[in-house]
């Protein structure tokens, strides 16, 4: 198996090599540690293509002591006789050049259109090394290749009684910004794809910490709404699991109820974690509405004929696990993940209508027991509106209607203006002082905030806090959520670096996650990052914002020797000037972004902590003491 010397498609490789590595963001979104992990995504769904076409049962990853990482799988093998095209094995061509789509793309449900699916050939540019190793036809291949370039043809390396791809690579650390993969979200994303394809079990190894454990759901979406709703109370057991096929669409729901108010519904296309939703999570609400309505109305648990489940109604406590198979995706949005296929909410609509319906038929306890939920929900959402409106009418009388512990700013536009969301009322007054008034504001928040799990709307509403943010933030909540409304395009949670800072923290982001989503997704939420440290030399300071950090800059400093330094423990401690330098003013502090997956983390973390179940609850803080203690020093 010679490689031409130099030839067009050598030309044809290294031009797309540097394509990728110029502009690498185009491919995988981003260098940092969300771009990192996709790399890894990239691998492990190769592997589970094969499981797909029902060619592989077993995947091992390996996190490897020294920055690499490794998919094993006992599939087919990546074929390595010669491409008719290119005249040189399939493999080398797969590993530098083909993309999703071609010949040797044996997968149906490709992922095209999404940041998922561009090849594993966009791994291998931005990787310091991979090699590949190909057991098939008794022997084992290997081929090896550094920044995207083979470094030696592919080459038989022994004997093999079995067939399977082995791929192992080390990101380049000259593009990426950083390149230690994260063990916890790189299980959490095994879990995930364990339950999704239950044919396949996959074994995951740290060698770092060596640790290790075998993800492996035979029950798949089933136990995926059961794990969900691990340590809450259920409606009715077991999930109903529902499958069908509409045109080329594959559709797979599992769904349950709980006994408490929100909506968990995750969503899968291809396998890939759609976290914007899209028309397929349309098509599954508009069912449920349907089906529901349908079914109370048919037995006469609503009378009169005006009378309706809304769909809100219909989503309190609902938590579903929707999997859905497309031919050709079309994914949008910044971050890819909302299907756009404009076909698929009917085929979902339908096939859930047709199929839940006839559950219900033949499980009347269970149809009961949700038109129950959904009625209750319903004279709920009745008595909201009256305290809603009572709200309004009470803003309108007092005048304007602004929280008096707003401290507003003087800009009108939105566009400029930013709301401080600050843990404390002394912490409050420091940001007052230490802000530019011209065009941000602060908000105290005091004491804890209403427990947002257990809470109905309406009685969110009667909670004093709850009232003041959402009267200041100005779109309202919920389905009548209004983003033309939002008086303030950045709203920062700025709270203490200790437990009861990340408690509050853990329950606006809840809050936000659960009844203002939009304001996640359209990225106007933001965490500030306060110092840990301060340092003092002679006349210069300097802060920093990690341990890391500190010891650096203590080095540059000169040294720890005549160095002072001063540990933060909350914000409290420092002056107005100090807060405004490190923290609040937009030329010299760090901001985080939060994604809908931060807030999503700190959802389940939520549910853990305050949820019903002690033993949730106590396992967690047993397994995070250390963290901890660590924030409370
Ligand atoms: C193209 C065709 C066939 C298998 C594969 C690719 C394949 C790719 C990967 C990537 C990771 N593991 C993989 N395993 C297989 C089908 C070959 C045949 O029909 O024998």
């Amino acid at each position: 198996m010679a490689t031409p010397a130099y030839d067009a498609s050598s030309i044809q490789i290294l031009e797309g090599l540097s394509a990728v590595r110029k502009r690498p963001g185009m491919y995988i979104g981003s260098t940092d540690v969300r771009g990192l992990h996709h790399l890894v995504w990239e691998v492990v769904e190769n592997s589970i293509d094969e499981v797909l076409a029902g060619a592989c049962t077993d995947i091992d990853v390996t996190i490897h002591t020294d920055g690499s990482i490794s998919v094993r799988d006992n599939g087919r093998g990546i074929p390595v006789e010669e491409h008719p095209k290119y005249h040189r094995p399939a493999l080398e061509i797969v590993m530098t050049v083909l993309h999703a789509g071609s010949k040797f793309d044996k997968s149906t449900y490709k992922v095209s259109g999404g940041l998922h699916g561009v090849g594993v050939h966009v791994v291998n540019a931005l990787s310091e090394w991979f090699e590949v190793r190909v057991r098939r036809g008794g022997h084992e291949y290997f081929q090896r290749y550094e920044r995207g370039v083979p470094i030696a043809p592919v080459r038989v390396v022994g004997d093999a009684d079995s067939t399977g791809t082995t791929q192992r690579f080390k990101p380049d650390g000259s593009i990426m910004e950083t390149v230690v993969f994260d063990k916890e979200t790189i299980g959490r994303r095994l879990k995930e794809l364990s339950f999704l394809n239950p044919g396949v079990a996959i074994q995951f190894l740290d060698e770092r910490d060596g640790s290790r454990e075998t993800f492996h759901h035979a029950g798949g979406l089933v136990e995926f709404v059961e794990d969900l709703n691990q340590g809450v109370s259920v409606l009715f057991q077991p999930p109903v699991a529902l499958h069908a096929r509409r045109d080329t669409t594959e559709i797979d729901l599992a769904l349950q109820y709980n006994d408490g108010y929100n909506e968990t519904v995750l969503a899968f296309v291809n396998n890939i974690n759609t976290i914007d939703g899209g028309t397929h999570v349309v098509g599954l609400r508009a069912a449920m509405t349907r089906t529901l309505n349908d079914y109370a109305r048919g037995r006469g648990f609503l009378k009169a004929e005006k009378e309706g489940l809304t769909g809100e109604d219909v989503r309190e406590g609902f938590t579903a696990v929707l999997s859905v198979k497309v031919l050709e995706p079309q994914f949008e949005g910044q971050t890819k993940a909302k299907l756009g296929n404009s076909e698929v909410k009917g085929q979902v609509e339908s096939a859930v209508y047709e199929k839940l319906a006839e559950y219900l038929e033949e499980h009347p306890a269970v149809g009961q027991a949700l038109v129950a939920k959904a009625v209750q929900a319903s004279q709920a959402r009745e008595a909201a509106r009256k305290a809603r409106e009572l709200t309004r009418r009470k803003g309108l009388l007092e005048g304007g209607g602004l929280p008096g512990k707003l401290a507003d700013c003087h800009s009108r536009d939105p566009a400029r203006s930013e709301l401080f969301l600050v843990e404390g009322d002394s912490a409050g007054g420091t940001a007052k002082q230490g802000r530019d008034r011209e065009f941000q504001a602060v908000l105290p928040l005091r004491g804890k905030i209403l427990n947002v799990e257990k809470a109905r709307l309406d009685q969110m509403l009667q909670n004093e806090q709850i009232r003041s943010l959402i009267t200041a933030i100005g779109v309202g909540i919920g389905d009548e959520l209004d983003l033309s409304r939002l008086r303030y395009h950045k709203i920062i949670l700025m709270t203490d670096a200790d437990v009861d800072g990340s408690h509050i923290r853990t329950l606006l982001l809840t809050l936000f996650y659960r009844k203002m989503q939009p304001l996640i997704t359209e990225g106007h939420v933001f965490i500030a990052q306060a110092p840990l440290y301060r340092l003092e030399k002679g006349s210069r300071v300097a802060y920093a914002y990690s341990d890391q950090e500190r010891d650096r800059v203590a080095a540059e400093l000169g040294g720890p020797k005549g160095v002072g330094q001063q540990r933060y423990k909350g914000l409290g401690e420092m002056n107005a000037e100090q807060l405004a330098v490190t923290t609040m003013h937009p030329g010299s502090r760090t901001l985080l972004r939060v994604t809908v997956e931060d807030a999503g983390y700190a959802n389940s973390l939520f549910q853990i902590l305050m949820g019903e179940e002690v033993e949730p609850r106590r396992q967690y803080i047993q397994q995070h003491a250390v963290e901890v203690t660590n924030l409370d020093i």
